[in-house]
């Protein structure tokens, strides 16, 4: 992003139009945690979280595109990944453990993210693209929180497969489904192919697509690149190299898409809320039937089904939440809607 007083302008829209709507419904119990502080500041170049079971080779793709190691990277078989890596430039190599990625607060960290690192690479790709190795998939939850709060300030989000991994584990369902709001950023790497047939190939890009298309709900599957395969490598490296060309216009893109969750989000609380606590049984009828309930409301309110994210984790969230503590109604929803219209306006102008 270009220009002070357009990142002001556009933090302004977010600080006082969505940040308030968001705290007054719980946005962050439900889907992700406030944005970070500097988030309209601090990164100006594109960034891309690597995500997958172990010895896939996430960190052997940070090595391909930068072109060198990273201070105290691992490489398997026997040394893994132990912790979120940004990978990012810097005039001398150095990792930094007390410099947190995005922008990220110490105090952050303590309520919401894992120990993770910054690592300095004097590396040209760098200076455009910042990179997020990963480790292995882990059973906790909250690898799968952090993997969510990664997700929402990257560009895009690389999941790795290889012919060991071709079907999705119980596990690596959990991680992608933390990240499910986000599978428009999504594409997919099946490494270790050398030794494998084309029809072989093929027979396992089928799979991947549909164990992949199970846990998300949009119609494309995310793209598949065949890792160590000369032209589709040069290829994806070439589109996240030209990633930060758009990187305003993503991020805005973002924010739009964040005011209008956050926006339906309310409507439904305030929906769901209406009947409580008199009819605390029929509001929970309400959330078990949530397919029945959201198609009520969208109606009611006229909203996209395209636009509803997540609606199985909400479920969960909402039969064990206590409506006593929402909001039933709030005068100021059109906040959202003004904010939504001004990021609009804000796409049609330069910064
Ligand atoms: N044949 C082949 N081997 C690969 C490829 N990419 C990585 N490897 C090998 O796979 C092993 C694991 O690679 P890593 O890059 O450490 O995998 P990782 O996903 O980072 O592993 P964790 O950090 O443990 O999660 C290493 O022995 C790599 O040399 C590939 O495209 N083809
Ligand atoms: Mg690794």
């Amino acid at each position: 992003m270009t220009g002070n007083n357009d990142k002001n302008n556009i933090e302004k829209i977010y600080n006082e139009m969505i940040l308030p709507m968001e705290k007054k419904f719980f946005f962050n119990k439900f889907y992700s945690c406030e944005l970070a502080k500097d988030y309209f500041t601090v990164e100006e170049k594109a960034s891309v979280l690597l995500v997958g079971p172990e010895l896939t080779g996430k960190t052997s793709f940070v090595r391909k595109i930068i072109g060198q190691n990273y201070p105290g990277m691992r490489i398997g078989p026997g040394p893994k990944t132990d912790r979120f890596i940004m990978v990012t430039y810097g005039e001398n190599d150095n990792a930094i453990p007390d410099n947190l990625p995005f922008g990220a607060t110490k105090e952050l960290q303590t309520a919401y993210l894992s120990e993770c690192r910054r690592c300095c690479v004097d590396a040209d790709v760098l200076k455009n693209l910042t990179i997020v190795d990963t480790t292995e998939i882990l059973s906790d939850e909250n690898f799968a929180r952090d993997l969510a709060w990664f997700a929402e300030q990257v560009d895009v989000i690389i999941l790795f497969f290889d012919p060991e991994n071709v079907l999705i584990s119980r596990d690596f369902r959990k991680s992608i489904e933390a990240m499910n709001s986000h599978e428009d950023k999504m594409r997919i790497i099946f490494n270790k192919t050398e030794t494998m047939s084309r029809g072989e190939v093929l027979n396992a890009y089928r799979q991947i697509q549909f164990s992949v298309s199970k846990v998300l709900s949009q119609q494309e599957p995310p793209e598949i690149y065949r890792g160590s395969f000369g032209d589709d490598e040069k290829e994806l490296k070439k589109d996240l190299m030209s990633l930060h060309n758009n990187i305003r216009k993503r991020k805005i893109d973002q924010l739009i898409k964040r005011a209008k969750n956050a926006k339906i989000h309310a409507l439904l609380i305030i929906e769901l809320g209406k009947g409580c606590p008199k009819l605390f049984g029929e509001v929970q009828f309400r959330i078990r039937n949530f397919e029945e309930t959201w198609k009520e409301i969208y109606n009611k309110f006229n909203l996209g089904i395209r636009d509803f994210p997540q609606k199985k984790k909400m479920q969960e969230k909402l039969a064990s939440w206590d409506f006593a503590n929402f909001p039933c109604f709030s005068k100021k929803l059109n906040l959202l809607d003004d904010a939504i219209h001004q990021l609009e306006q804000c796409l049609t102008t330069s910064p």
